[in-house]
C-alpha cells in the first residue's frame, strides 16, 4: 500500500518535472507493551479518517513455512486481498473461528498451492490451521491506509497523514487497546508514545 503511494508520487513528480511535496504530516513514537516478551507486532492506526479508501490492487501476503504463519500479525486496509501460499512441506488448512471479522475456511490444501481471501470487513481475524493446533496468526483490517506495525522496540511511523484531528489506537493480540486524541498538521511530525497492558 505504502509502496503504491510512493511510486505514484514518483511517477507524478516525473511527469511534472519537479519534486512533488507530499502533503500531510507524520505520526511516530514508541508503544511499550507490558507483560509480554517485547513490543513487536503492535498495530498503530487511526480509527477513522473521512473518505473512502480503495484497497490496493497488490495482494498482501500471509505465508506458511515450517508450521508457522509469516508474518504473525498482518494489518491491511479493509477490502485487501490476502494470498495464503503453502510454502511448507506439509498440507495446511487455514480457517478463522466464529466471531472473526472475516469467517472463512480454505480447506486442506497442498504444498505449492496459493489460496486468497478478501478481508472486506473491519476488525480482527485470527488465523488457525485445522491440521496444526499450534499455528496461529492475525489479519487485522482497518478503515484507512494510515497504520503501521511496531518493531521489537515498539517503534512505529505513519507517514503522509492528511491534516486533522483523529483518535490514534493500538491493537495487540494479548493486550488492551490504548487510544489517544491527536492532531496532525502539514509538514510536521507528532510524537505519540503509548503504553499497553494486559486485558482484564
Ligand atoms: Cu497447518
Amino acid at each position: 500500500m505504502k509502496k503504491g503511494v510512493f511510486s505514484l508520487a514518483g511517477a507524478l513528480s516525473l511527469i511534472l518535472g519537479t519534486n512533488l511535496v507530499m502533503a500531510g504530516g507524520t505520526i511516530s513514537g514508541i508503544v511499550s507493551c507490558k507483560g509480554v516478551k517485547d513490543s513487536k507486532d503492535t498495530i498503530v492506526y487511526i480509527e477513522k479518517v473521512d473518505g473512502k479508501f480503495d484497497p490496493p490492487e497488490a495482494h498482501a501476503l500471509m505465508d506458511q513455512q515450517s508450521l508457522v504463519y509469516i508474518p504473525h500479525v498482518l494489518p491491511v486496509l479493509a477490502g485487501t486481498t490476502v494470498d495464503f501460499p503453502n510454502s511448507d512441506t506439509v498440507r495446511h488448512n487455514v480457517f478463522s473461528p466464529p466471531g472473526s471479522a472475516k469467517i472463512f475456511d480454505l480447506g486442506t490444501y497442498d504444498v505449492g498451492v496459493t489460496k486468497s481471501v478478501v478481508f472486506d470487513a473491519i476488525g480482527e481475524t485470527p488465523l488457525l490451521c485445522n491440521v496444526h493446533a499450534e499455528m496461529e496468526a492475525y489479519v487485522v483490517s482497518v478503515q484507512n491506509p494510515y497504520f503501521a506495525i511496531t518493531d521489537k522496540t515498539g517503534a512505529y511511523t505513519i507517514k503522509d497523514v492528511p491534516p486533522g484531528k483523529y483518535t490514534l489506537t493500538t491493537w495487540h493480540e494479548k493486550l488492551r487497546s490504548a487510544s489517544q486524541e491527536i492532531e496532525v498538521k502539514d509538514g510536521t511530525t507528532v510524537t505519540v508514545n503509548l503504553e499497553m497492558k494486559k486485558r482484564k
